[in-house]
């Protein structure tokens, strides 16, 4: 008996894709994980299209699992129906399987809600013993003690950057008005510290990805794991929220265990707009001395900057780009104010009459899907596209190099890594951005994404 689990890809991919030559491209953790919690009897096997294109005719196992997050998911039910149409059996999961499953379960067999370690195993025994359900959903948040070791022998490690990455807790404290995480974890959790360590000293390679959402959810947690990391001189990159900012020991047993960049969602330099997002936490005052406090310690900060809020202007694209050059940042992931299924954001947007399309595949935070308040769509992705241009150009990567204190401690491997990531980074992006700018049609209507279909076209 096979299976086969799948890793779809969206169209903008490929224009990341052609766009960076892969710069950012660690592996994936979901399928080896998945693939992982498979009961032994079945032979299992993954395909990654983020990192190679499928040949469906190839895929032959019995039952075929796939993951997606929302702009992905109509791939995911395009697969689907291939399979189901050849007698093949599908189960979904994921992040928008979790958040609409009722939709989900009308392109599949079976589904799973939430998290799969268990559920997967289950489902797998009862398709195997002809009683699979329709749906699958646990009754309560797991426990994350002795969790298998994900299945890194089933990818290519040639085609990822970083080809082994690892999750340490699970969900976030907060609770983001835009944010998907409780679809999927309902509550926020840790790993035993030993248990990461083990698994983190199994890999081979130097440099580490943490998957987590906030690696800093529970600080006293946070720092056991950066004392017993640091040993290991990985060099690391994770996700967390500013508040890693206001312990100074935190943020420095971070620097001693390797942390070399970290990605924090300030998603705005106007309180104003954060208003409405329940991200009280993100203080705007604080923005520059808290980078100022990563950067002394040699961590480089990649923010998220979100356009769209109900409280932006026009005004709101430079008022960001200025900020964000100012504080120094090594680089921006700039996205469009997306509500994705079952946040409360696309709960008010639907309640306001605001959604302008449930295709999902413009749910990619790269197109307007809402009516905004102050601006109109295409205004809208004009300043999100002007924000990345900007922000990449040659005279604010030299701007924003030079205010890094990459040299704190002459540690030349540090400054080499330091430099090599800044850069790697800016002219990647400066890159994509120049790309994308040119190929945009200034006349064309609210979808980036035709912008994107079509520049997939000329450049091939
Ligand atoms: C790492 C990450 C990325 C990475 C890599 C993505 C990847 N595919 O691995 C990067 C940076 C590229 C990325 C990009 C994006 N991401 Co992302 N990302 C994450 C993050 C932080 C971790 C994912 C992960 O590896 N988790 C660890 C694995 C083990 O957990 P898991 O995937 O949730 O799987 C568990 C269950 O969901 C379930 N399950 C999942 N799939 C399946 C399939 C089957 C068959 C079964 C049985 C079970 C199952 O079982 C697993 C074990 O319990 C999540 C948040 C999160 N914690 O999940 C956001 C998250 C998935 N991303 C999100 C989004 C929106 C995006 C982007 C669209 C954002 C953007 N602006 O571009 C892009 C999409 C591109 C892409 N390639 O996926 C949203 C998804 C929301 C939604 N409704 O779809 C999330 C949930 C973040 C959030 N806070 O809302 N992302
Ligand atoms: S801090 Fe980040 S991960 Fe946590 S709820 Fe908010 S957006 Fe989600």
């Amino acid at each position: 008996m096979k299976i086969s689990l799948i890793q779809p890809i969206h169209a903008n991919y490929k224009i990341v894709r052609k766009s960076n030559g892969g710069f950012f491209k660690p592996a994936q953790l979901t399928m080896p994980y998945i693939a992982a919690c498979t009961p032994p009897e079945f032979d299992v096997e993954i395909y990654d299209e983020i990192a190679a294109p499928l040949d469906t005719d190839k895929i032959n196992g019995d039952v075929i699992g796939i993951t997606a997050v929302t702009p992905f998911i109509n791939r995911a039910y395009e697969l689907s129906k291939i399979f189901r149409d050849r007698g093949q059996t599908v189960i979904l999961g994921g992040p928008h399987v979790s958040s609409l499953p009722g939709e989900a379960i009308n392109f599949a067999d079976a589904v799973i809600i939430g998290e799969g370690d268990l559920l997967w195993p289950k489902a797998l025994r009862d398709w195997k013993n002809d009683r699979l359900k329709q749906i699958y959903r646990n009754k309560k948040p797991l426990p994350l003690e002795k969790l298998p070791r994900p299945r890194w022998d089933l990818l290519d490690p040639k085609k990822y950057i970083v080809p082994q990455v690892v999750q340490a807790s699970r969900g976030c404290p907060f609770s983001c008005d835009f944010c998907s995480l409780r679809n999927i974890y309902p509550t926020f959790r840790t790993r035993p510290v030993r248990d990461v360590v083990e698994e983190v000293e199994k890999i081979p390679n130097r440099h580490i990805v943490f998957w987590d959402d906030n690696i800093i959810g529970d600080p006293q947690w946070a720092k056991k794991l950066f004392i017993e990391l640091a040993p290991l001189k990985k060099r690391w990159y994770s996700q967390a929220t500013i508040t890693m900012a206001k312990s100074k020991e935190l943020v420095r047993l971070a620097a001693k265990s390797g942390l070399g960049g970290l990605f924090v969602g300030l998603e705005s330099f106007s309180s104003n707009s954060l208003k409405g997002t329940n991200k009280g936490f993100n203080k705007v005052e604080h923005y520059k001395k808290d980078i100022r406090l990563f950067r002394d310690n040699g961590i480089a900060v990649i923010s998220g900057m979100v356009f769209g809020f109900d409280e932006d202007t026009l005004d709101s694209f430079e008022a960001n780009l200025h900020g964000a050059i100012e504080i120094g940042l090594t680089g921006v992931s700039c996205s469009i104010l997306t509500p994705y299924p079952g946040t409360p954001l696309y709960k008010r947007m639907e309640k306001q009459g605001r959604l302008i399309t449930r295709d999902w595949s413009k749910y990619s935070s790269d197109d307007v899907v809402f009516t905004p308040k102050n601006m109109t769509p295409h205004q809208l992705i004009k300043g999100h596209n002007h924000v990345g241009k900007q922000f990449y150009l040659y005279s604010s990567m030299i701007k924003r190099y030079s205010k890094n204190h990459f040299f704190y401690n002459l540690n030349p491997r540090k400054m080499l890594d330091n430099a090599i990531e800044f850069w790697g980074l800016n002219l990647s992006n400066h890159r994509y951005f120049k790309l994308f700018n040119e190929n945009t049609d200034e006349e064309n209507p609210i979808f980036i994404s035709s912008t994107l279909d079509r520049f997939s076209q000329t450049s091939d």
